[in-house]
């Protein structure tokens, strides 16, 4: 209930913090895409990861002038390393509600004409069932992003295959492979399966993005299986702000 109250209160946004996860283009072997993964520093609880402020945000509808507050955010700080030279394509999570709320266009569009980061910079992720929960107006608007310039990725690709028929018919740019995929799968039958789907998304012109990648036999695996991009924390977890451009500095 107390997370509740404090997330519909716009003064608590002064807590929220973006933190940002590398995402490696495996051919050139360069950090070309972020993932933005917020937290929220609360004064009391400390840290606390979106797990557990999320859900509530979005029962309440409250995550949706939260994304509002985090799209600006995170297309000012990308804009900002554009202009430093670190260019970089960034991944932004949509909740189910905000695409039915009908207002994420708008959202979207003003965020983007605040700042001078090309349209195709932004990357909306969205998860099956978010897309599957109201496949006509979803897709419409999906359809009007799209045509703004702005890409969006199928997150948490793997977990909802009763919906992928009317998924594969939306407009999507890259299909991220959720990290269940490379957990308890023995490499053989793990190469197999990705390849498969891999398969699956370069037949659709998808990009493909493995997730939760943590070790090396896992690299060779899903660099293996084909997958053009690559993201975990075998290259590094999230971070703030100030030390993702370390970070990517470091790499130039
Ligand atoms: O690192 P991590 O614990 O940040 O993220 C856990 C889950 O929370 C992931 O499924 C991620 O998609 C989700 N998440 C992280 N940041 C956001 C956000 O800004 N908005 C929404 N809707 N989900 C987020
Ligand atoms: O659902 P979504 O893809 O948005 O979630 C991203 C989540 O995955 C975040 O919680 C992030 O911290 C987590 N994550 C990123 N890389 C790894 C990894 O290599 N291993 C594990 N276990 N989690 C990861
Ligand atoms: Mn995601
Ligand atoms: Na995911």
């Amino acid at each position: 209930l107390e997370v509740a109250t404090k997330l519909a209160d716009p003064a608590t946004y002064d807590q929220l913090e973006v933190h940002y996860q590398p995402i490696m283009h495996l051919p050139s072997g360069k950090a070309s895409a972020l993932e933005a993964l917020i937290r929220w520093r609360h004064p009391e609880r400390g840290l606390m990861m979106p797990d557990s402020f999320i859900p509530v945000a979005e029962e309440t509808g409250a995550v949706v002038p939260m994304t509002r507050w985090l799209l600006d955010e995170v297309i000012r700080q990308t804009t900002e390393w554009a202009v430093e030279g670190v260019d970089v394509s960034v991944g932004i999570n949509i909740s189910a509600c905000h695409l039915s709320s009908g207002t994420l266009v708008a959202d979207v569009r003003r965020a983007l004409s605040a700042h001078d980061l090309p349209a195709d910079h932004l990357v909306l992720e969205l998860t099956e069932t978010s897309i599957a929960e109201d496949p006509v107006r979803g897709g419409e608007q999906m359809r009007e992003l799209v045509a703004m310039g702005v890409r969006l990725a199928i997150d948490d690709f793997g977990t909802g295959w009763s919906t992928l028929a009317r998924l594969l018919a939306m407009p999507m740019d890259t299909l991220k492979l959720d990290r269940s995929l490379l957990q308890g799968v023995c490499a053989s039958d793990g190469v197999d399966v990705m390849s498969a789907i891999v398969a699956l998304a370069d037949s659709l012109r998808l990009r493909s993005t493995a997730e939760g990648v943590e070790t090396l036999d896992q690299l060779r695996m899903v660099s293996e299986a084909g997958c053009d991009y690559a993201q975990g924390w075998l290259f590094a977890r999230a971070m703030p702000a100030a030390d993702l451009g370390r970070w990517m500095k470091a790499r130039v």
